[in-house]
């Protein structure tokens, strides 16, 4: 059941596609009050209350006990003490033996969730807009929770098929060259290999929807020539559009008056890659639909899809913001500058960035309201990526592209997915990758995955390959760094060869990843999962913040910890570990239920599969169009028959249906044998492990 409880006058976010009738009653769990214009819900947090939510946030799965607020921001720095990042995800599950329900804030402006960090007992929700449609679901169980939430707000976005496939990405390949070595080396080497990314680098002068013809005189000729190597472009678009004459999409934006505007109606100028420039408004229609055009050409080139940054949205500073630092240098300039003085000059120019004041600064359209961007704020790159996915269709509504964005809200998860943004080399952000997987979900984004390797600092051999080994179940499996940085390609390192090995796993789980997948965006549920959702009465199992349920079938598990030769696991059911060196050399051991430490060295990583379960196994390919998803090994520790329902499709089209793709893969065992059937199906049962 799902109340809708409306305060104020909300602001239509577009996150909901089923229209509620407001709900008469009080609100249920929360008491309500008001301070000045910010209203507040508080709630009272019994010993063993769980909140589960707020998906691309900080620290744990569990969210009880600290300061989280929805800001988009670009911050560069994931420390634990940080309370924003770059999406604004505001889904709540609070869950105990004697009540579990969610709450969905739907107000795009800044909201404080104070979960028990000012009084343990106490979560308080701060909303300053105080203009918002607070919807509480209740239903028998998280994941029918989260599926409610996914039914209030529509089904996730379909990535095709080879957006399962590795890719790589680093800011600063510059040219046609560059991108072309990078392909040749993972072919060259047998890494199997997908996509690369195009960084900000492939524009000219960083204008958007350019090409910068030194480094590309043909990207048509160049996309075709990757297309046959089975390399997919995927360039980057920023938020911000260069103020410079004769630029098309400037001088399109300024006369049609697509930017967004100061008070007096001129347009707002920010600072970003390109220097001086203006922000489309993309809460607009026709704003929408006039820069999701722009993306037709680079489609025509050939590209294969998109990643859209900056869209919080970032701004370096602003031109009253740079004004106001000059001007305080200015009157400081022939003061004798004290500590204090000091202190206060290095912040004025430092908070530039992402100020607050700038965001009060200028204002965007929604339906008929002129409202100030603060209010909407954390809409920016949502509605970003609504263009360009609208875009996209436009330009093809049978084919799915790739698109992932940086900044979202709830409602994105319709048009493309996210990743994690700009994370570290630290071991610490590989278990912070791990938790967002499902906290991502349930707020309805399942195409998602952080930087590999990390993106900030120098990487080392070993965090890579053990990044990897959590990266080869994340949906966006892409290894990113920055311009800088110690060079991250798999092929730059001694341990290559173990690295290849563990992309092989990830094409062997192909179908499996993306039956599981398909699966969970089709009906409304989530790849990924708390253990809480599977266990909920295993109290050890719905406290676990290192492990997290992946699919029907699996639990995952990875090591996190430089020079660890192994982990804890704890194991809620008697479970099949599968210890994996590459797609062909693993082993399976079957492990009851409880604590285990699991030896696994650098090279080895584990999948644990349910007791009763099967998954299918490929057997790989250098890219996915090359992996014979008829052709599976099946993998499991079953009793005399089991069961998978497997989905596949071509990976590519738009009209897709749960039923149209689905093949039940059944296997029965006796004194003969195991044997398998499935509807145009290779089977191989060797592999499964009978009682
Ligand atoms: O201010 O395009 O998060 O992935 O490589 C940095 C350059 C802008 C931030 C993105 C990152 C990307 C980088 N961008």
């Amino acid at each position: 059941m799902i109340s809708r409880f409306d305060f104020g006058s909300p602001i239509d976010t577009g996150a909901v596609v089923r229209q509620l009738p407001v709900s008469g009653g009080s609100v249920p769990y929360f008491a309500l009050s008001r301070e000045d214009h910010a209203l507040c819900f508080t709630l009272d947090l019994a010993q063993d209350d769980i909140i589960f939510g707020l998906g691309e946030a900080n620290r744990g799965i569990n969210k009880r006990g600290h300061l989280y607020a929805s800001w988009n921001i670009d911050d560069g720095l994931h420390t634990e003490s940080k309370n924003s990042l770059y999406a604004s995800h505001n889904f709540l599950l609070f869950f105990s033996k004697d009540r579990t329900f969610g709450a969905f804030f739907d107000d795009p402006g800044r909201i404080t969730f104070d979960l028990g960090y000012t009084k343990t007992d106490e979560a308080r929700i701060i909303s300053e807009n105080g203009d918002l449609s607070l919807y509480i679901l209740e239903s028998e169980s998280l994941g029918a929770i989260a599926g409610d939430l996914r039914r209030l707000t529509g089904s996730s976005y379909l990535p095709p098929k080879w957006a399962f496939g590795y890719i790589q990405s680093r800011w600063g390949y510059k040219s046609e060259e560059d991108v072309r070595r990078i392909v040749s080396e993972h072919r060259r080497r047998h890494i199997p290999l997908d996509g690369v990314c195009m960084d900000i680098d492939y524009m000219d002068d960083y204008m958007d929807f350019t090409v910068d013809p030194a480094g590309f005189d043909d990207l048509h000729r160049f996309c075709g020539e990757m297309a046959e190597a089975h390399a997919h472009m995927i360039p980057i678009i920023d938020a911000g559009i260069k103020e410079k004459k004769g630029y098309e999409v400037c001088d399109e934006g300024l006369e049609n008056g697509y930017f967004c505007t100061y008070e007096d109606g001129t347009p707002f100028v920010g600072a970003v890659w390109p220097g001086r420039s203006y922000f489309p408004d993309f809460l607009r229609e026709d704003v929408r639909a006039w820069f999701g055009a722009k993306y037709h050409r680079l489609l025509d080139a050939g590209v294969d899809g998109f990643w859209n940054d900056m869209n919080e949205p970032a701004l370096f500073y602003s031109e009253n913001g740079i004004r106001k630092a000059f001007a305080q240098a200015e009157r400081m300039k022939d003061m004798n500058v004290g500590i204090h003085e000091f202190f206060h000059l290095r912040e004025v120019f430092a908070d530039m960035a992402n100020s607050p004041d700038d965001y009060k600064s200028f204002y965007q359209t929604i339906g008929r309201r002129r409202i100030r961007h603060d209010k909407v704020h954390n809409l920016y790159g949502a509605f970003m990526t609504r263009a360009a996915a609208e875009g996209m269709a436009a330009h093809n509504p049978d084919r799915r592209n790739l698109l992932f964005a940086r900044s979202s809200y709830i409602g994105a998860h319709r048009y493309g997915g996210v990743w994690q943004g700009d994370n570290h080399s630290w071991w610490s952000h590989i278990l912070l990758n791990l938790k967002m997987l499902p906290s991502l979900n349930m707020c309805g984004f399942l195409y998602t995955g952080a930087d590999i390797g990390g993106f900030n600092g120098d990487a080392t051999e070993d965090l890579l390959l053990r990044w990897l080994q959590l990266g080869v179940f994340t949906p966006l499996m892409r290894n990113h760094s920055c311009q800088g940085t110690r060079e991250q390609e798999i092929y730059r390192f001694s341990l290559q060869n173990q690295m290849r090995d563990i992309v092989t796993v990830r094409y062997a789980l192909i179908p499996y990843l993306y039956s599981e997948f398909m699966k969970a965006a089709l009906s409304g549920g989530c790849m990924f999962r708390p253990l809480a959702f599977d266990y909920p009465d295993d109290e050890t199992a719905c406290r676990v913040e290192d492990q997290v349920m992946l699919g029907g079938q699996c639990m995952i598990a990875p090591v996190y910890q430089q020079n660890a030769r192994g982990r804890y696991v704890y194991l809620p059911e008697d479970m099949l570990l599968v210890r994996f060196r590459s797609a062909s050399d693993y082993d399976c051991f079957p492990l009851e239920a409880g604590h285990h430490w699991i030896e696994l060295e650098l090279h080895e990583m584990p999948l644990f599969i349910r007791r009763g379960c099967v998954i299918p196994l490929s057997r790989g390919g250098q890219w996915v169009d090359a992996v014979d998803s008829t052709d599976l090994t099946l993998l499991g520790w079953i009793g005399s028959d089991a069961s998978y329902m497997f989905y596949d499709d071509d990976g590519l089209s738009t009209q897709v249906g749960l039923k149209d793709g689905l093949t039940e893969i059944a296997v029965k065992s006796n004194a003969q044998g195991t044997q398998a059937f499935g509807e145009g199906l290779t089977l191989h049962a060797g592999r499964l492990i009978t009682d």
